[in-house]
Order: structure tokens, then C-alpha cells, then sequence
């Protein structure tokens, strides 16, 4: 009953991705990885919708610039599935500021800056069940 790590996340490819044409590049890494792609869509966030997608961060500085930008232009939604994939995916995408990114990540290798970067990735079993659930229903995924 208790599968020790296998876990699901939330993962998008942000309008920089989208316009840079690095879709197939994230997925790729992704795939390579062993993480496995249960549910996937393409859509184009209305400014509502990316303020409700980053409720959590309201209250900071760069929320305004930050919704705006996440409904700039299509992204790509994924449900990810693997042993641990919440912490793979993290160390996949590296961290949030691509300046301080490991070389070899997503971030640092095809990021701009801070907010634009790229991809998302859920923190936490919580968020990724509520995130998931923001874009997916439990029909849309595979298993
Ligand atoms: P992560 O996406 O690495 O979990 P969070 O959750 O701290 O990072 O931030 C959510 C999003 O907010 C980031 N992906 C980034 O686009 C944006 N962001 C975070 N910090 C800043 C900042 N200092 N300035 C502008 N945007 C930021």
C-alpha cells in the first residue's frame, strides 16, 4: 500500500520556453531521467488564472510582473510520475535564480533570469496534489 517515493508533480514549461522552442528539450531531460509524463496540455493562462495558479505569492513584490508574464503566451503542462520526482524534477530545473543554477541544469543552461525561467516545478507532496489539481483532473492521467 505504501510505495515508499513514488510521487507525482506538477511541471510547466512557461511562455519563455514555449517562444524559445524548448519543450521537446524539457521533456527530454525528463524522459531521459527515467521521469515519466502521465498527463500533458497546452494552454494560454488568462492574467486571473496565473493569479490563481500563484496564490501563495501574493503578497511578494514580484507577483504582478510574475502573473503577467505567466500569461504572456502559451505554456506547457505536465503531470510527472516517478519514484521521488518532486526532489528530481527540482534538481532537474536547479535553482530558481538561473545565475545560481548547477551547470547542466534546465535553468542554468536555457534561462534569461529569476522570473524568467523556464519551467515550474512543484515543492512539496501538498502543492503538487493542489497544483496537479489546478490543471487535471484525475480522468486526464494516465497511470
Ligand atoms: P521555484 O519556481 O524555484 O519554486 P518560487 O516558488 O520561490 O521558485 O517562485 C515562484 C516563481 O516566482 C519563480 N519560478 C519565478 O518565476 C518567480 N520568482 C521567484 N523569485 C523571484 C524574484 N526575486 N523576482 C522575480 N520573480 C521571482
Amino acid at each position: 500500500m505504501h510505495h515508499m517515493g513514488k510521487q507525482r508533480t506538477l511541471s510547466i514549461v512557461k511562455p519563455d520556453g514555449v517562444r524559445k522552442g524548448v519543450v521537446g528539450e524539457v521533456i527530454r531531460r525528463f524522459e531521459t531521467s527515467g521521469i515519466r509524463v502521465v498527463a500533458m496540455r497546452m494552454l494560454h493562462l488568462t492574467k486571473k488564472e496565473a493569479e490563481g495558479f500563484y496564490a501563495v505569492h501574493r503578497e511578494r513584490p514580484f507577483f504582478g510582473s510574475l502573473t503577467e508574464f505567466m500569461s504572456s503566451g502559451p505554456i506547457v503542462v505536465m503531470v510527472l510520475e516517478g519514484e521521488n520526482v518532486i526532489a528530481r524534477n527540482r534538481l532537474l530545473m536547479g535553482a530558481t535564480d538561473p545565475k545560481k543554477a548547477d551547470r547542466g541544469t534546465i535553468r542554468a543552461d536555457l534561462a534569461d533570469n529569476v522570473e524568467r525561467n523556464i519551467v515550474h516545478g512543484s515543492d512539496a507532496p501538498e502543492t503538487a496534489a493542489m497544483e496537479i489539481s489546478y490543471f487535471f483532473s484525475d480522468l486526464d492521467i494516465v497511470s
